[in-house]
């Protein structure tokens, strides 16, 4: 009997099961008509009628999406095959003079698999490097059919979208918590064409020219010796560029405030920065500033959770978004529009339109909603879709055009630049991910991983060979026209206008629209992050622009950093706060919040289980925390003390305080007097004692009430007992509606 033969026999009697039911649907599979080619244009007559101008009319499929054609995606068939399609039947062994070797040079499957494997990384963005991605849709409300023709925004128009949250500056592989802005890119496909929302989680910039990018960025990453610290802007180098470089002291601010460190990508706002010009279908023109309004309101982390996390899971927002898609929690943001008229100074209540380093607060012009965001698929594949997504702020649909923003001119030019390089030749729009949804029939042929099989001979305008297509649009075929916007007549400088000086107004009027635990937050990261400097010149130089921006902040950061605060060299701007800017004092649903459950064996299980299914009727997510994994009676335990922590929750509740876990390291037990008796596992004390730290809800019942008594913080604000789960949840959860029990935070500054 031959081994070789009998394996084949098995495996090709299992495999034949699944070609039989497979083959016929996948297109380009043996014996199937081959998959119709959707590109490029078929040549005409010469001179059609313009009705004929739309071809091709097929859309060009996108792999990722549900129901496009298989042939999209890279797997067809049951049998492991070479990349040319041949079957192989052993991928475990090379192949080999005899058993011992050497292994011979002419195995083309090692090398194929070991060639492609060695090239499988593609340079990581050089900036947004970390990020995380999921499909979504976009329904227009229609409110903005007033100020732009643009199809994507007409009432009840849904269009699909694929959004990418990031980091900016840590490399690929960086934590997701680190204090650091957070990109936020959404590729509308829109039927007029691809728009991007190139945006972030802040709405200002550290400079107001792109020719100062390079030196932003180079300040803020790694110090090129010892190429630390990793996604870190505590560090020399940043801060030596933005106290020098004081236009950056407004973006700098928003770093240091929570915004830096998110709770959730479902829970950032989201902001283009830039002003853009919108013209309607009058040719009318308004600028206007994007704004992304979550749904769960802004929330972030405490420093101390956000630095835990880096350790304890890295990967905690790609993580959560992931989750939270997959449970059917799907987060939604509002798109809004500030809209001011398109006057010849482009300014709004005296502030710069074209300065990216400036807010418009949103009680001089609302943010008027236009079109929800809902984000309901995860990406099949993370690479082929949000490492391959390649965002252009160029990408624009006939309605939305740009603005002389200088940081946004340099960006016009920078996105097609680094994708050249990054994803290996100018041919990246037809990767899955980046193809567009309207037709495309451009004159753009060859170069590196050319993958449309383009028909025709005359890719050139004019053109009778192939009928003249393609054609260019009449003005009624909604066409993307480029206004004639007022070129000034000024002559050439290198030079910003007078208005770009002011660099500390803002940053002042964001600091005094926090409520004191914001700024009491605000002074703790510079004084961590200054701390963290060597050089003390740059500690005094950014002091120096803190009392630019407000004395008090000067003082209190100079007191944590042990040097005295310099006193004002600029006039304090007088500014009206914009209580918009707080994330403190609204209520905001509580869905897919995390609501940890400590259960001991001696748990009322009844009581658990009637809490675990209040908290799914909520939207929320129940996570059962027990001494060790499988089960507590008939209820999954989801963590055990090993391997739960309490940055993961938004709240705790305790059925019960299980006695000491064996796995458990010892603890001293210095206050055990009040039940006379140690008794409660270390880790499910630490666990209450860091969710009060970090103003979390914490509940309790049964048993659960005496890990309360021994980490003393029964009878606190913020901490809730009852006889009944039911009563003790209610009052978490309205509790959780604020987001934390913002008393519980230490707030020196009034
Ligand atoms: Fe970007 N930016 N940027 N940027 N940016 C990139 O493009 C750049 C700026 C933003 O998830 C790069 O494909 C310049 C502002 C996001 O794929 C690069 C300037 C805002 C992402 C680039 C800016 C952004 C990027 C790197 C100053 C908010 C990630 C990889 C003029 C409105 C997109 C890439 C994704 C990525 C250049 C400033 C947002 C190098 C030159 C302001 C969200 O082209």
């Amino acid at each position: 009997r031959n081994p070789a033969k009998a394996v084949k026999d098995v495996v090709e009697a299992a495999a034949e099961k699944v070609t039989d039911a497979l083959t016929p649907e996948v297109p380009g599979a043996p014996g199937s008509a081959p998959p119709p080619l959707d590109e490029p244009t078929t040549p005409h007559e010469p001179l059609p009628p313009k009705p004929e101008q739309g071809a091709p009319q097929t859309r060009t499929p996108t792999g990722a999406e549900t129901g496009a054609p298989a042939a999209a995606y890279g797997q067809q068939g049951a049998f492991l095959t070479t990349a040319q399609g041949a079957r192989l039947r052993d991928t475990d062994h090379s192949l080999k003079a005899g058993p011992r070797g050497p292994v011979l040079l002419q195995d083309h499957h090692l090398r194929e698999k070991i060639t492609h494997f060695d090239h499988e990384r593609i340079p990581e963005r050089v900036v947004h490097a970390r990020g995380a991605g999921a499909h979504g849709e976009f329904t227009a409300y229609g409110t903005a059919e007033a100020v732009t023709r643009a199809g994507f925004l007409a009432k009840g128009r849904t269009t699909e979208v694929f959004v990418r949250f990031s980091t900016v500056l840590g490399s690929r592989g960086s934590a997701d918590t680190v204090r650091d802005t957070r990109g936020f890119a959404t590729k509308f496909y829109t039927d007029e064409g691809t728009f991007d929302l190139v945006a972030n989680n802040m709405p200002v910039f550290f400079i107001q020219d792109a020719i100062k990018f390079p030196d932003i960025i180079h300040a803020g990453k790694p110090h090129p010796d010892r190429e630390i610290p990793q996604a870190q802007s505590a560090h020399d180098t940043f801060w030596d560029f933005v106290s020098l470089h004081t236009e950056a002291q407004h973006h700098a601010m928003w770093n240091m405030s929570d915004r830096g460190i998110p709770r959730s990508y479902r829970t950032m706002e989201g902001f283009g920065v830039h002003t853009f010009r919108l013209v309607n279908a009058a040719g009318e023109t308004a600028l206007a500033k994007f704004h992304w309004k979550p749904k769960l309101g802004v929330h972030s982390l405490v420093w101390e959770e956000a630095q835990l996390l880096g350790g304890i899971d890295p990967d905690f927002h790609r993580r959560d978004l992931y989750d939270a898609i997959e449970a059917g929690a799907f987060p939604e943001w509002e798109l809004g529009l500030q809209v001011f008229p398109d006057t010849p100074e482009e300014t709004f209540a005296g502030i710069d339109l074209l300065d990216p380093t400036k807010i418009v607060p949103e009680e001089l012009a609302p943010v008027q909603p236009v079109g929800k965001l809902t984000l309901n698929r995860t990406p099949r594949n993370f690479f082929a879709e949000t490492e391959q997504v390649a965002f252009h702020v160029g990408h624009l649909p006939p309605g939305i055009d740009v603005t002389n923003d200088p940081l946004l001119q340099g960006r016009l030019f920078s996105y097609v630049d680094t994708q050249l390089t990054r994803l290996g030749g100018p041919n990246f729009a037809q990767i899955p991910i980046n193809r567009p949804h309207a037709p495309v029939n451009d004159m753009l042929r060859d170069g590196f991983h050319q993958h449309a099989v383009h028909a025709g001979v005359a890719p050139y305008r004019p053109n009778s060979l192939d009928g003249g297509n393609p054609f260019p649009a009449g003005d009624d075929d909604h066409p993307f026209v480029d206004l004639p916007v007022q070129v000034t007549q000024a002559p050439k400088v290198r030079a910003n206008p007078v208005s770009f000086d002011d660099h500390f107004s803002q940053a002042r009027l964001f600091w005094l629209s926090m409520s004191p635990v914001e700024r009491e937050h605000i002074i703790r990261a510079y004084t961590f992050e200054l701390g963290k400097c060597y050089h003390q010149a740059i500690k005094e130089r950014q002091l120096q622009c803190l009392a630019n921006i407000d004395p008090v902040l000067c003082a209190e950061v100079a007191t944590g950093l042990g040097l005295p605060a310099p006193e004002p060299t600029v006039p304090l701007a007088d500014v009206e706060p914009s209580p918009a800017l707080s994330q403190v004092g609204r209520e905001w649903p509580a869905d897919g919040r995390m609501v940890g459950i400590v259960v001991g064996p001696e748990a009322d299980l009844d009581s658990v289980r009637a809490a675990r299914e209040a908290i799914f009727a909520a939207d929320m997510v129940p996570l059962l925390i027990a001494p060790h994994g499988g089960t507590i009676g008939d209820l999954p335990a989801q963590r055990s003390f090993a391997t739960g922590r309490s940055v993961e929750l938004d709240a705790l509740l305790l059925a019960s305080a299980p006695a000491p876990a064996p796995d458990a390291l010892p603890a001293r037990d210095a206050k055990a007097g009040a039940t006379g008796s140690a008794s409660v596992d270390p880790r499910v004390l630490l666990m209450v004692e860091e969710c009060w730290r970090h103003a979390k809800a914490i509940g309790a019942w049964g048993t659960g009430v005496v890990a309360l008594e021994q980490t003393g913080v029964l009878g606190t604000s913020g901490v809730v007992t009852g006889d009944a789960a039911s009563e003790v949840l209610a009052g978490v959860q309205q509790l959780m509606a604020a987001h934390r029990v913002w008393e519980r935070f230490p707030a020196s500054v009034a």
